[in-house]
């Protein structure tokens, strides 16, 4: 299997071959072969009676010690990745709740409020009194309202109420609308303790209204207050690839998830006082580049260059021309610290809740945010002239994109400044001209090859024009094939969805930011439903999911939510329910009686396409809307001839 399909990557995989890195690959190779157990999902070691395993092929042991089921086993592991997922996103969102209170009590030098809008329609979203306020005390209520919304031990979270009626309904019928973040994941981890929840469909409704609770509040809060904090993002250029690493400018890489840090970073790299000092070490400038989602967001908001997704993380090292790396949460590789050594390249941890050995440590806090960036900015810099000319290799070429799209865009750029709506949007798909949309989002997994699997999948869903919005690092692998570049993009397209891309101005694959912004694309299909025309609910529209390279936990939690609410979400690579039959039953076909939506596991990405095809023209069809047909302006004559 070949490793990587990014370009970069391949050819500076080839030039470090004879060298002694050991890369993900390599440590996978080490790994092989893997617990066909845990492949399955059916070991447990929840209690010192364990570990234990059920053997798949009914020959030797149906259940462990204590009793428990290959279906409990698998759900029980499942909930816990939902739970852990569900917790990654909702940690985020809670630390930019944090600093939103302490922005508003004016304890967070350097942060703002840069939508004031979005800031007032949360606030009455919370039913918050706004008349006559100070935007320091509203951005203040919300920010306490928001952490409310973590720790709420009963009733409902408020944003459950931007759901399709329909939809809220459906979960009010099975009682799966979350209590509070907090609560809903210490449930999980409670019913999952040896002895507690031993029924896989009882676990799997916890699986779900935990899941709940990251889509949306957790993560939607995150994406509302990160937009508040730092702006809405709108469409913006940028580049992706190794290759916008500078071969004369010191370079800092910022990587993880949380924008709370790199935003000061970006902020302090364009203070003359820090250009003036990188000069002075003989470098052109500073130059930031991101990987992961950190990527994402600052790419979003500022259009900093991505250098890469997930596999791009250790590579980057390699073209010893990085200075400093600074990581915060989530996603970030245990092997950096190592490979930075055989190079001048420093690992700066930042978050108290992530250290890495042999990373340097320097803690960020909202008070000292734009100080420790700094520090930081100043410590790359010193680091420049220590930089090995001999080790130096970036491989050329950077590849354009547009990003930056969000429900608000959307609705802009599809119906202008006074007409602002979804209906251009719904109507194109209702004539025909564009079949669905899907979102493709999550990670890269060394399992499969390097982005290959996410640019199969889309060129097959954009030549039967369907319409891609992208997450995480998905949305990385397909910017670096040009799949984001509006010019580029429309190669690959089917016509309808061409011309609909040509007319509006739009790539045919829509970059809508980081894992946590995966409930920007909740917002969206909520959106088409109220527009009209699609059904009434998010499980009418012809839509689908997919994260066809994922290996987060972040990732069952996402698509745990995107399934309860009433999207069909297909996953390559491996799929953790294997080993019961039973719990893959119910997560495949019987969950879709219940919820509207449901599971598939599908390794090859041309066949999770067709999959994703089918079940739109599907719902095509149970809308009536299979045929294709162009809307019919009437004039005057043919109106009287109706009457
Ligand atoms: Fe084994 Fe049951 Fe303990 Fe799990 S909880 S390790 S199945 S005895
Ligand atoms: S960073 S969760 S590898 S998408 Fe969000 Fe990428 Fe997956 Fe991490």
């Amino acid at each position: 299997m070949e490793w990587s399909r990014d370009g970069s990557a391949k050819k500076l995989l080839q030039e470090i071959r004879e060298e002694d890195f050991q890369l993900s690959w390599d440590r996978l190779q080490e790994q092989l072969p893997q617990c066909g157990f845990g492949i399955l999902g059916i070991c447990c070691r929840n209690c010192s009676m364990g570990p234990c395993r059920i053997d798949p092929f009914g020959e030797n042991a149906q259940v462990g010690v204590c009793g428990a089921d290959a279906d409990t086993i698998t759900a029980r592991n499942f909930l816990r990745m939902v739970a852990a997922g569900v917790s990654a996103h909702s940690d985020h969102g809670r630390a930019v709740a944090e600093t939103l209170i302490k922005v508003a009590r004016g304890e967070a030098p350097g942060y703002e409020i840069k939508d004031e809008y979005k800031l007032l329609k949360l606030a009455l979203e919370f039913g918050l009194e706004v008349e006559g306020k100070k935007i320091e005390d509203i951005a203040l209520q919300v920010g306490i309202n928001a952490l409310h919304e973590f720790g709420n031990q009963e009733g409902e979270i408020t944003l459950v109420k931007r759901a399709p009626l329909k939809r809220q309904n459906i979960w009010r019928k099975l009682g799966v609308v979350p209590r509070g973040v907090d609560r809903e994941v210490v449930e999980a981890l409670h019913r999952t303790h040896m002895g507690t929840d031993q029924n896989y469909l009882h676990i799997m409704r916890q699986a779900t209204r935990c899941a709940l609770s990251d889509g949306w509040a957790g993560s939607m809060l995150a994406t509302e207050l990160q937009d508040i904090l730092f702006g809405t993002p709108t469409p913006i250029v940028g580049k992706v690839n190794l290759g916008v690493l500078k071969e004369d400018q010191v370079n800092i890489i910022v990587h993880g998830h949380e924008p709370l840090l790199s935003e000061m970073i970006v902020m302090a790299a364009r203070d003359p006082e820090m250009l003036k000092m990188a000069k002075e070490k003989g470098a052109r400038g500073i130059n930031i580049a991101g990987i992961c989602c950190t990527a994402n967001e600052v790419l979003m908001r500022h259009g900093i260059p991505l250098a890469g997704n997930f596999l791009n993380q250790e590579l980057a090292i390699t073209t010893g021309a990085v200075e400093v790396m600074v990581v915060d949460v989530q996603c970030v590789m245990q092997s950096l610290p190592t490979i930075a050594s055989c190079f001048h390249t420093r690992i700066i941890t930042t978050s108290e809740k992530a250290k890495i050995s042999g990373a340097t440590h320097m803690e960020f806090s909202e008070e000292n945010a734009l100080k420790k960036a700094k520090e930081i900015i100043k410590m790359a810099i010193e680091r420049f002239p220590l930089r090995k000319k001999s080790q130096v290799r970036i491989p050329a070429g950077e590849v354009d994109l547009v990003a930056g799209f969000t429900h608000e865009t959307i609705t802009y750029m599809l119906g202008g400044m006074f007409r602002a709506s979804y209906k251009p949007l719904n109507d194109n798909i209702i004539g025909g001209r564009i079949r669905g949309v899907a979102g493709v989002v999550g990670c890269n997994n060394p399992k499969v090859t390097h982005d290959e699997s996410h640019l199969i999948m889309v060129k097959e869903l954009l030549k039967q024009d369907v319409l891609v919005l992208q997450t995480g690092c998905a949305a990385i692998a397909c910017a670096k094939e040009g799949l984001l570049d509006p010019v580029k993009g429309l190669e690959y397209c089917g016509d309808g969805l061409r011309e609909v891309c040509e007319a509006v101005g739009i790539p045919p694959v829509l970059h809508l930011g980081a894992c946590v912004d995966n409930s920007r694309i909740l917002v969206a299909a909520t959106a088409m439903v109220k527009e009209g025309g699609l059904g009434d609910d998010i499980s009418e529209l012809p839509a689908a999911g997919a994260a066809p390279e994922w290996m987060s936990e972040k990732a069952i939690s996402i698509g745990q939510y995107f399934v309860a609410s009433g999207v069909f979400t297909v996953f390559g690579v491996t799929w953790p329910t294997l080993g019961s039959k039973n719990l893959s039953r119910y997560l495949f076909e019987e969950i879709e009686e219940e919820m509207g939506g449901k599971w598939a596991f599908e390794p090859d990405p041309l066949k999770a396409a067709h999959l994703m095809i089918e079940h739109i023209n599907k719902k095509r069809k149970a809308l009536g809307i299979d045929k294709a047909r162009e809307r019919v302006l009437f004039d005057m004559e043919m109106r009287r001839g109706l009457e």
